[in-house]
């Protein structure tokens, strides 16, 4: 289109040419202000200083606050790690809590920047209220019962309370389960993990059903978690991931490689505890990911050694699996599909490059 448009400019069908210039101006300007680095929510959250990020108000291993309100978990940890790969410094977030409910209009109204809250990816979320950057924890639902009980599987649940949480996918999901197994559903409603552990605890339904690892953290929580069992049956598929809003690509890239980098790092065998040191082996894939070779950061607006700093200040997936959620915490929780592409799992990052 240039080529014609040259030779068009030299002869006598200059003013024909007009049209074509126009576009190639239109076209310019279109491709300069969706341009990589620009993001409005980037450039407000450089300026504010700090990260918003919407978590769960208390689920063990995602998102679990302290005395002091500092929260620690695998969702928290994402959050750091977006703080992290911004400003170097993995305390430049304001988390805010958040219950089921809240979730959706907390992130379209604008009152956080992302939204780290085991919120699971379905078609419906996706349209009405977000951009699902990637999964960080590939989960399913299931059922605990009190092993007293005498309750072995998912089917003998016919006409027995359910305890569950609101506007989650785990309700329509149970509705589901229920009918495709020909069983009465009798679910008793709950808004938040505190309300629902409690209710459970005190007898006031049979089994609570939820994401298989909301189960374990539910588990781990109870006076004695041993007299529970998680029943073998998962009934759905829980993708878990992070979400920005939509209409901001420019920002929908700088958290979607932030979980790339600890998925990379994991791959290339980057931690917390090699990432500093000078004499790591740098092959050109690692280089790009630590930022010594390429300009990766500054395509995204931030700087090269963005992802250096995020496993530098929170670790790889690995490290943060391992740290919050994983066989030797309280949830105890094998990698399973959270593995690695490379060991049979469903990890799999798109390269840095
Ligand atoms: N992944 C499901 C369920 C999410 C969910 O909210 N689960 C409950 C149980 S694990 C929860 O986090 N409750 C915590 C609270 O609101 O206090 C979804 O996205 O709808």
């Amino acid at each position: 289109m240039i080529k014609s448009a040259l030779k068009h400019w030299n002869g006598r069908t200059r003013f024909a040419a007009y049209p074509c210039w126009l576009a190639l101006f239109v076209l310019a300007s279109v491709f300069s202000t969706s341009s990589y680095a620009q993001s409005t929510t980037l450039q407000q959250i450089k300026e504010r200083g700090v990260v918003k990020c919407g978590l769960n108000k208390g689920l063990k291993g995602f998102a679990q606050p302290n005395s002091l309100g500092d929260y620690s978990g695998l969702d928290s940890d994402f959050c750091r790690a977006v703080a992290s790969a911004l400003f170097d410094d993995p305390t430049a977030v304001e988390f805010v809590p958040l219950t089921a409910s809240e979730r959706f209009a907390a992130l379209t109204s604008g009152s956080i920047d992302l939204l780290a809250r085991n919120t699971t990816w379905t078609l419906s979320r996706n349209i009405e209220y977000g951009e699902f950057i990637g999964v960080n924890y590939y989960d399913g639902q299931g059922f605990m019962v009190p092993k007293r009980s005498g309750i072995r599987s998912a089917l003998e649940l016919d006409n027995k309370g359910i305890c569950v949480i609101k506007d989650t996918t785990t309700e329509l999901n149970a509705i589901d389960f229920f009918s495709v197994s020909s069983m009465r559903y009798r679910p008793v409603y709950f808004d938040t993990n505190a309300e629902i552990n409690e209710a459970y605890a005190n007898g006031r339904c049979a089994a609570i059903t939820t994401d298989r690892s909301g189960l374990a953290a539910t588990r781990a929580t109870l006076e004695r978690p041993d007299a529970h069992l998680v029943l073998p049956e998962v009934i759905s598929k829980e993708p878990l991931g992070p979400m920005v809003r939509h209409g901001d690509a420019g920002w929908a890239n700088v958290v979607r490689w932030t979980l790339n980098c600890m998925i990379n790092a994991e791959e290339m065998g980057i931690t917390s505890g090699n990432v500093s040191n000078p004499t790591i082996d740098t092959n050109p894939a690692t280089a790009r990911l630590l930022g010594t070779a390429g300009e990766f950061g500054e395509l995204l607006g931030l700087r090269n050694s963005w992802c250096a700093s995020i496993i530098k200040h929170i670790g790889n997936y690995s490290e943060s699996y391992e740290r919050n959620v994983g066989i030797n915490t309280a949830l105890g929780l094998a990698r399973g599909v959270n593995k690695l592409w490379t060991d049979g799992g469903l990890l799999y990052a798109p390269p840095i490059r």
